[in-house]
């Protein structure tokens, strides 16, 4: 048997149908050969983080087992953005996207890439992550940070309204 790991991936998105779009995401990554999809978290309605000009999004978070290493998992989830239109804005940083997958935790392992970074480098600061992420694994840990618990206690999380 393939040894597998747990990965948590975070999906969220802000133009066309964001709910439904999020809906077929998951759809597609259950779907690919190597991710089996355990649990999706509530969908939450979010203002937008670090640039404020934009609509809210729709988050959730998907647990998944996986038998892909890291790289080949941030492959598949680009390969996905990009199935939904995602289409990428050279120099643009936390701009408004069709479907944004991002892969928050792969078991404990540290990473840090190019183009690769896990735990995913804003995960501690974003209560649009960590509060879906706590509802499929509430003793998630952020390696070199902690427990994820710990990590929204001290965010603003009124405004993370369930769908
Ligand atoms: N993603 C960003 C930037 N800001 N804000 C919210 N509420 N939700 C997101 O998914 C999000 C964001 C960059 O990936
Ligand atoms: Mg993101
Ligand atoms: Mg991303």
């Amino acid at each position: 048997m393939t040894a597998t790991c747990q990965a948590c991936i975070g999906l969220g998105a802000n133009l066309g149908d964001a709910a439904d779009t999020l809906r077929q995401a998951v759809a597609a990554l259950a779907g690919r050969e190597g991710i089996v999809v355990r649990a999706v978290s509530p969908f939450y309605r979010t203002p937008a983080w670090g640039r404020e000009d934009q609509p809210d999004f729709i988050n959730a978070v998907a647990l998944v087992e996986t038998s892909l290493p890291p790289r080949a998992l941030l492959d598949l989830l680009l390969a996905v953005e990009a199935g939904f239109g995602r289409h990428r804005v050279e120099g643009e940083r936390w701009g408004p996207r069709t479907l944004d997958l991002d892969l928050l935790l792969y078991g404990d392992a540290v990473i840090d890439e190019p183009g690769l970074r896990v735990p995913h480098p804003h995960l501690h600061e974003r209560a649009f992550a960590l509060v879906p992420l706590l509802d499929v694994l509430p003793d998630a840990r952020i390696p070199a940070h902690g427990a994820a618990r710990d990590a929204v206690s001290v965010l603003e999380m009124s405004n993370i309204q369930p769908l």
